[in-house]
């Protein structure tokens, strides 16, 4: 009885559920397929990022013993689909049961449901263990609770695993040391330059079929210089441990021009990719706090992302259900600028982040919330076009993981399952976290006028808007009374200069986000 185990671009871990307990005949399958490069279309480096990852996990798959099937983009034959590959292959080899590994997302999962009456093979789904809470688990958590508070979930998270605590108890006696983290940097910090990997030659042949194929997609393709093995990113880690981590914390939320990275980790794409798992990434901070390598502040700041912010986006992607994506509580309809795909605009913040995802395909958290998500909630961005910009955009990103943060954290769509406020912020903020203000053309001092910067009045006018729904959330009452005590006159004034920027809005070429069969 020949057994097919389907193996997907975001499922790259040799110790995958569904490769443990080798059945006798198995063969695992492997499919480069058009469908998942352009559900939306995918920034050039994700793509090659997955597909040279996924041949290299396929060789060292075959160097372990295993018999893999893997098709390439450009196969003959190839259907260009999930199930017709599974159809296809199931046919091939004569297999009557196939053995897979969740799918990350609900799209990709009614797929999976489908494969039993597509083929007539027994189809076994087995969960994913990589994450450190299971559906079920988060279902039970999040059911017994008014509010689903990721703090509270992580201090759990913390007890269940036992990271960094001591006899029941947090070390350090604190959960979470945030007061110390997020200081300004000072200026001419010597930031690590996180390391980059030289294009091998399965690299360099997945890099051309990118260029061939997927040239009308949003990013640039070179220089590239990603990790595509579990060798590499284990290095890329280590590299984050011994340099990066003990600054993680003090400038978490800065923004400096000319510096990408700062102190972060840069290894969410080879986590959500299954280079890396969650559990040795933080037991690997967790030992360099243990030996006295890295501060409390970080170690515990940086375990939170993942125990804590990482496993609460899952677990709430998935107890929200499907149709979480359709909520729109702030009835936001507005096309999104052509300048975030473009980077054309005198906004210098969005200006520069919009070219550093173009380069990169990354952007820190802060720069994802209080810029680029921020000004798209302000406006009134349609938050289904917002959303498909940052599955487009990312190297890291996934249904399961992005739709969470935009939709809930990032444009309040929810309506506040997830944050208990939106994440709205003026000129001020930005000004104080970055370097931008200093350069950019409008003046974040100005409130009104064609002089000012445009958050400060989209920031009041946006509170305005939404008065009704949002005056009662006790976090936006100090806010509010900001806005009252403007008064009639400024009010007005702050209205029509928010008005007339938007009036002056372009709106987005859509053909950058739409298959449009380039
Ligand atoms: P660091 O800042 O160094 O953090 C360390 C790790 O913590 C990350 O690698 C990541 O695995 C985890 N982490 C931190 N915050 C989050 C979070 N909110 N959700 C999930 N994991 C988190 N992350 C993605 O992986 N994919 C996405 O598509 C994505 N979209 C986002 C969209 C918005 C609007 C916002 C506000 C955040 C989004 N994030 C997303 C979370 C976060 O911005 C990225 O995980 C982080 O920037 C990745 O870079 P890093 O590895 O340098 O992270
Ligand atoms: C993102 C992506 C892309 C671009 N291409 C493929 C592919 O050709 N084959 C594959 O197995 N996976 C790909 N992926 C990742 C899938 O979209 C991902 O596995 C699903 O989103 C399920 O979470």
């Amino acid at each position: 009885m020949v057994t097919l185990i389907p193996v997907l671009g975001d499922q790259l871990s040799p110790g995958l559920a569904s490769l443990s307990g080798r059945p006798a005949d198995a063969i695992v399958l492997m499919v480069e397929v058009i469908d998942e490069a352009r559900y939306v279309r995918h920034h050039k480096k994700k793509i090659a990022l997955l597909f040279s990852a996924m041949r290299h996990f396929a060789d060292e798959l075959r160097a372990a013993g295993w018999t893999v099937d893997y098709v390439k983009l450009d196969e003959a034959g190839n259907t260009g689909s999930f199930t017709g590959e599974v159809a296809r292959a199931v046919e091939r080899h004569g297999a009557t049961a196939i053995r897979v590994v969740e799918a990350g997302e609900w799209r990709v999962q009614a797929m999976i449901d489908g494969w039993a009456a597509a083929t007539g093979a027994i189809v076994e789904v087995r969960p994913d263990d990589r994450f450190l809470c299971s559906k079920v688990d988060f279902a039970e958590w999040a059911g017994a609770r008014k509010r689903l508070i990721m703090e509270d979930f992580y201090r759990e998270m913390r007890k269940r695993t036992g990271l960094l605590m001591s006899f029941g108890k947090p070390v350090g006696s604190r959960w979470n040391f945030d007061a110390d983290n997020r200081k300004t940097p000072p200026r001419g910090l010597n930031y690590p330059a996180p390391p980059t990997f030289e294009p091998d030659a399965i690299t360099r042949e997945v890099l051309d079929l990118v260029g061939t194929h997927f040239a009308g997609h949003f990013g640039d393709l070179e220089p590239f210089g990603f990790a595509v093995t579990r060798a590499q990113a284990l290095t890329a880690l280590d590299y984050f441990v011994a340099v990066a981590l003990p600054t993680f914390g003090d400038y978490q939320d800065a923004i400096v021009e000319g510096q990408a990275f700062l102190y972060h980790a840069l290894l969410s794409p080879y986590i959500n990719s299954g280079l890396l798992t969650a559990r040795e990434v933080v037991d690997a901070a967790a030992a360099a706090y243990a030996e006295g390598d890295v501060p409390i502040n970080a170690a515990e700041g940086f375990i939170r992302q993942i125990i804590g912010w990482r496993e609460y986006i899952r677990g709430i992607y998935f107890w929200a259900g499907p149709d979480y994506k359709k909520s729109n509580a702030l009835s936001a309809t507005r096309d999104l600028p052509a300048f975030y795909w473009t980077g054309d605009t005198d906004l210098r913040c969005i200006a520069q982040s919009v070219d550093q995802v173009r380069r990169e395909a990354y952007n820190h958290h802060i720069q994802r919330l209080m810029i680029l998500g921020n000004f798209a909630m302000l406006i009134g961005v349609e938050p289904a076009q917002i959303e498909e910009w940052y599955l487009v955009v990312y190297a890291d990103a996934y249904e399961w993981v992005e739709l969470p943060n935009v939709h809930g954290m990032s444009q309040f769509a929810d309506g506040g399952l997830l944050g208990s406020k939106p994440y709205a912020g003026g000129g001020a903020y930005i000004d104080r976290m970055s370097d931008h203000c200093g350069r950019c053309r409008y003046n974040v001092k100005l409130k009104t006028g064609p002089y000012a910067c445009p958050f400060n009045a989209l920031y009041w006018d946006f509170l305005a808007r939404h008065r009704d729904q949002l005056k009662d959330n006790s976090r936006l009452w100090r806010m509010y009374d900001g806005w009252e005590r403007l008064g009639a006159e400024r009010q007005a004034a702050t209205r029509a200069s928010a008005a007339a920027f938007l009036d002056s809005l372009p709106t987005a070429a859509r053909e950058w986000a739409v298959d449009a069969g380039g």
